[in-house]
C-alpha cells in the first residue's frame, strides 16, 4: 500500500498516530477531526496515500463515495443529526494533503451559516462561456 512518511493521515491509517476511527476498512479508514466544526465530524480517506481528488483511482471511486454514503446515514442515525455537510478540499484550503471527505453532522440552527463563502454574479453570457471552457477542458469519460 503506498504510504508517504510525512503523510499524518498516512500516520493514522497505519495506526502509528492515534485517532478516533470510526470505519476500518481494506481500501478505507474514517476517524474523527480533531478540531470538529461539530463533534461527530468525520473524515474519510483512502487507506493508499492519494493527494486530492482528481488522483483517485478509478476502482476507488466507487467505495469512496458508498462510505461517504454510509457515514452520512451514520451520523443521522447514530448521533440524531438532522442531515450532513460533505465536503473536500482539493489544494487551497487544504491543510493535509491526502484526500480526505469532511461528514459534518448538520441540525437546523447548529450556527454553520454558508462558511461566508463570497459569491459572485454572472454578467449577461458570461454564464454560457464558463460553461463552454468547462465543456472543453473536460477529460472524456
Ligand atoms: P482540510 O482543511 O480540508 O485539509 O481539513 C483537514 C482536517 O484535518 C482539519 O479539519 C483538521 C484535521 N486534522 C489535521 N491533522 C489531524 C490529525 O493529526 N488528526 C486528526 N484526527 N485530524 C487532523
Amino acid at each position: 500500500m503506498d504510504r508517504d512518511p510525512d503523510c499524518v493521515f498516512c500516520s493514522i491509517v497505519a495506526g502509528d498516530l492515534p485517532a478516533d476511527l470510526v470505519l476500518d476498512e481494506p481500501e478505507l479508514v474514517a476517524f474523527l477531526d480533531r478540531r470538529p466544526l461539530f463533534k461527530g465530524h468525520v473524515l474519510l480517506v483512502p487507506r493508499q496515500h492519494v493527494g486530492t481528488l482528481v488522483d483517485l483511482p478509478a476502482a476507488l471511486r466507487d467505495p469512496f463515495l458508498a462510505a461517504g454514503q454510509r457515514l452520512a446515514a451514520a451520523v443521522v442515525d447514530g448521533l440524531g443529526a438532522q442531515g450532513s455537510f460533505v465536503a473536500m478540499n482539493n489544494v487551497v484550503s487544504q491543510s493535509v494533503p491526502h484526500l480526505h471527505l469532511h461528514v459534518v453532522p448538520r441540525t437546523k440552527g447548529d450556527g454553520l451559516r454558508g462558511f461566508f463563502w463570497p459569491r459572485a454574479t454572472y454578467a449577461e453570457g458570461e454564464g454560457a462561456e464558463y460553461a463552454a471552457r468547462l465543456r472543453a477542458a473536460l477529460p472524456p469519460r
